[in-house]
């Protein structure tokens, strides 16, 4: 097994656009979106009649009725193992804490007697979570939506997860349970792209949501881009992606381990290894070679850290090295190199950064106390992960009186005049006259 390298020592740095360097899968999500187009129109003109077909031909699933049944949550939270219990409450625990210190207020502006803006944050009416089921069932998932969610004030949420053959048509149990010990009681058994489109259409049981919010493989990506605008989207979180920068004072076994981690994921996950020492290359190479076979899910992290996605970028510096991470815009970054809090201070681009050698992206999948919910496939560069912030939107609240508007009314009249709209100045003039 090998990972495909990319060399770009002595490239000269000058005028390189690393962004057509970097690896990146020949799958993508726009060309995802083809494929899903059809399974939302359905979804948006048969509602759960198409949802059934779909979950049929995806999950191999036939069962009516989509709504999780409230006495399927309980029993699943009654069952679920005590060590998984006590570990989803300590990831609730720290993630409530930050997003309860996120929490933002309301800012008021004074900007003289009697005139003042007040930016005011007001949470979004109604969300969708979608939770994966697919290759893994994604427990924590529930907590990194939920949560925030809750944090923001966020009156009415909808949760859904693909329906499991093994769990009676219902999503997997786990799942369920998480749900149950949040308090989310409105649960849907539905997977994939046909999930987001009933969230954003609304089908059956299910009403419309206001934003979609949660990650998901390619095809859950396609949908939240093709559906954005008939509903708010968080970003596109997709098939996951780990990258690390790393100079010669890394430690291979670590490194080799953490990409391992994030390619366990999905056949189409990404692990990319970007260093200034070819010695360190080596190295994590021949421990990918031992770590991959003794890994439980070979087979796909192999696939995976074999794809076009997936490579070790040699770089003469760590300067090239950021250069090279912030064209890349990773979902997840770490950074294994010397003064490694200065150089994650020199990164631009990446949807979270994961700082030294004792902070890997699992620790942040489950119990940092940050969110899992990331932007992938470059949209770090414009986008950001899941937070309290996600489910919030701020308004302008303007208040002026009489004589403050005063104040400013020539300037108004003015500027309507130079845009030749001098109904724009006559709606502050009839006040005066
Ligand atoms: N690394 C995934 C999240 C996850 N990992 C959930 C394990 N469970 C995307 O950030
Ligand atoms: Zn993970």
């Amino acid at each position: 097994m090998r990972v495909r390298r990319i060399d770009l020592r002595d490239s000269g740095t000058s005028n390189i656009d690393y962004r057509s360097v970097v690896p990146r899968a020949e799958f993508d999500v726009e060309t995802a979106t083809h494929a899903v187009q059809p399974i939302i129109d359905a979804v948006r003109t048969r509602g759960v009649e198409a949802i059934g077909e779909f979950s049929q031909q995806f999950d191999g699933v036939e069962r009516e009725d989509i709504v999780v049944p409230p006495e399927a949550l309980a029993r699943a939270l009654d069952e679920l193992d005590p060590a998984v219990r006590a570990g989803l409450e300590e990831s609730i625990r720290r993630l409530r804490a930050t997003c309860a210190a996120e929490l933002e207020s309301d800012v008021t502006t004074s900007l003289g007697d009697g005139a003042t803006v007040t930016h005011r944050k007001v949470p979004v009416d109604r969300v969708g979570l979608y939770v994966p089921g697919g290759l893994a069932p994604l427990v924590s998932s529930v907590v990194m939506n939920v949560v925030p969610a809750q944090v923001a004030g966020v009156r009415s949420i909808a949760l859904s997860s693909p329906p499991q053959k093994n769990s009676d048509g219902l999503p997997e149990p786990t799942i369920m349970a998480a749900c149950a010990l949040l308090g989310i009681d409105e649960v849907y058994a539905v997977g994939g792209a046909q999930a987001i489109a009933m969230f954003a259409y609304g089908a059956g049981p299910c009403r419309p949501v206001d934003l979609v919010t949660g990650p998901g493989n390619i095809y859950v990506a396609a949908a939240k881009r093709v559906l954005r605008g008939v509903v708010g989207i968080d970003s596109e979180a997709g098939p996951t992606e780990i990258a690390i920068l790393a100079d010669d004072s890394a430690d291979a076994s670590f490194v080799a381990a953490d990409l391992i981690s994030q390619a366990e994921h999905d056949p189409m996950a990404a692990s990319v290894l970007v260093t200034d020492s070819l010695a360190l290359a080596d190295d994590v190479d021949a421990e990918l070679e031992k770590q991959v076979f003794a890994t439980r899910h070979t087979a796909r992290v192999q696939t995976a850290l074999t794809g076009r996605q997936s490579a070790i970028v040699l770089v003469d510096d760590v300067q090239q090295g950021l250069d090279v991470v912030n064209a890349y815009a990773a979902e997840h970054l770490e950074i294994h190199t010397r003064d490694a809090t200065d150089v994650a201070s020199r990164v631009r681009n990446a949807g979270a950064i994961f700082v030294g050698s004792f902070a890997p992206v699992s620790l942040g999948d489950y119990c940092a106390g940050s969110n899992h919910v990331l932007p992938t496939a470059g949209c770090a560069c414009h986008s950001s992960g899941l937070s309290v912030r996600a489910f919030l939107r701020s308004v302008h609240v303007i208040d002026y009186s009489r004589d403050a508007l005063a104040e400013v009314a020539d300037h108004v009249v003015t500027l309507a005049e130079a845009e030749d709209l001098p109904g724009h100045g006559a709606a502050v003039r009839v006040r005066f006259q």
